[in-house]
């Protein structure tokens, strides 16, 4: 059983609801599932989209990491995902950011998420749930979230 750590996003057709029904689904293949407050942030990549709502689950699961992609990937398509631009608009975006202790390098996954260090609407809900967490580069979370601590991000729930 490995522990893995999800990004979910959304800026398209009612943002809550979308990582709402993420959840859900989710939760049909996830043991000891948790997930952060949903968070309102600026977009990161092209100005003329609307904001996002972005949380980060944590759960235990069985699947393999590209059965773990494929899941999601799937649950994105079930709820419309079309791809447009790069860092653009989405009905629903579920990257995975970490998977147990594992460094993975291959065509279609790279884990840890190769951004996730620099982003607010990633460091603050992970530590939210995880704040003893230590990145499989050594790097402490906690020193990690030192950058983020004074966010101007909306929480709302
Ligand atoms: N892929 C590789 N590694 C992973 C991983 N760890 N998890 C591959 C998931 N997928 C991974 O993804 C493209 C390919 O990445 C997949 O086919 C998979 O094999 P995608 O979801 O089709 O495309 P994308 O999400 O547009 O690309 P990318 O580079 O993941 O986008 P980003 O960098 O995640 O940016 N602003 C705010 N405030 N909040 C956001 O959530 N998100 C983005 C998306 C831009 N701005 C944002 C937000
Ligand atoms: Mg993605």
């Amino acid at each position: 059983m490995a522990t893995v750590y999800v990004a979910l996003g959304s800026n398209l057709e009612n943002p809550l609801e979308q990582l709402k029904q993420a959840v859900v689904s989710l939760k049909n293949f996830a043991k000891n599932f948790d997930v952060s407050p949903f968070y309102g942030s600026k977009p990161l990549g092209p100005q003329d989209q609307p904001d996002y709502v972005n949380a980060v689950a944590k759960f235990e699961t069985e699947l393999s990491p590209i059965e773990l992609l494929d899941k999601l990937q799937s649950i994105e398509n079930e709820q419309g995902r079309v791809r447009l631009r790069r860092w653009g608009e989405r009905t629903l975006d579920l990257d995975i950011l970490l998977y147990d202790n594992q460094q993975i390098e291959s065509e279609r996954l790279t884990v840890p998420h190769y951004d996730m260090h620099n982003r607010e609407f990633v460091i603050v809900p992970l530590y939210d749930l995880a704040p003893e967490l230590t990145l499989p580069n050594g790097m402490s979370l906690e020193n990690l979230f030192q950058k983020f601590k004074d966010h101007q991000m909306v929480i709302f729930n």
